[in-house]
């Protein structure tokens, strides 16, 4: 079943269930913020502080970073790109199967997004809900100009504490620290004391995130290029709708196409990061 909900500020979002799993999207952003499959927790971590608004990115769930990822080159361009805070257009669904359901969201230019990055683009995300989660964001260059893109799934998941999980599959990957611009190399899982803002490079294999009695298992393609971030004790008390505890029950694990990974697309070529989450 899959139902079309307003808040009363005129916030509209979809709700789905189907004989696997619940779902809520967000036309706004084309936003996943709940999944939920039956008999196993939310998935998704969803800040109580989140504001529901026309405009305003949710924080949660699984933000679309798109034309580029973190900040553009121009610094008074919003952070992540315009996706997350531009009104999608719900453009198909399929509910053939009783276990699966389907959609398909899509943005294209307009005016205001022209003013802040100057081509012509499709942009469609597709996803799918059951047992496992699917999403696909295709990027198409409608414009008569190449154009670059960089981009990410920047899934926040909902975890026991913290203290408990470790992200294993990325032994050995590069990685650049954000927080101080330097390279290393990853040695054994990925476990959590402090801040960490990283991107790791040459990912071609499946990430898993284990925390007390789950795993939940990532499996990307279009992408050779993973965001691990959690903003830790001070950070978090610095960022917008959060609590001042809030990161502890988050982890982000973003599907992306960062730094050196960008996609340069020719006039009518076409580009998808994929990522599945099996829980
Ligand atoms: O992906 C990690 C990151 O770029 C962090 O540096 C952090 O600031 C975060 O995303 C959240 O960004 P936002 O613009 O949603 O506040």
């Amino acid at each position: 079943m899959l139902e079309s909900k307003c808040l009363p500020n005129g916030f509209e979002y979809i709700e789905v269930t189907n004989k696997a799993a619940t779902a809520k999207i967000a036309l706004q952003g084309a936003h996943l913020f709940s999944y939920k499959p039956h008999n196993k927790k939310e998935v998704l971590w969803l800040s109580e502080l989140s504001d529901f608004e026309a405009g305003k990115a949710i924080r949660g769930g699984i933000p679309v970073c798109w034309p580029w990822f973190g900040m553009n080159d121009n610094i008074t361009l919003p952070q992540h790109g315009f996706a997350r805070t531009s009104k999608f257009t719900l453009t198909g669904t399929d509910e053939s199967d009783p276990y699966i359901t389907k959609i398909r969201l899509t943005l294209t230019q307009t005016q205001e997004s022209l003013k802040l990055w100057k081509f012509a683009f499709g942009l469609e995300l597709h996803i799918s809900i059951s047992n496992t989660l699917t999403l696909e964001l295709k990027t198409t260059n409608t414009d008569t100009k190449p154009f670059q893109i960089t981009q990410a799934l920047h899934t926040y998941f909902n975890i026991s504490d913290i203290s408990n999980i470790a992200i294993s599959g990325l032994d050995t990957k590069v990685y650049l620290d954000a927080l101080t611009s330097k390279y290393h190399t990853q040695k054994g899982s990925i476990t959590f004391q402090r801040e960490i803002d990283r991107v790791y490079q040459g990912v071609n294999k499946e990430i898993q995130l284990q925390d007390i009695n789950k795993t939940i298992t990532l499996q990307n393609s279009g992408s050779s290029s993973v965001v691990i971030w959690n903003p830790w004790i001070q950070k978090c008390a610095r960022m917008s709708a959060m609590k001042k505890d809030a990161y502890k029950e988050f982890v982000c694990i973003e599907t992306a196409n960062a730094f050196e990974d960008f996609k340069l697309l020719e006039p009518k070529q076409s580009h998808t990061l994929r990522a599945t989450f099996v829980p």
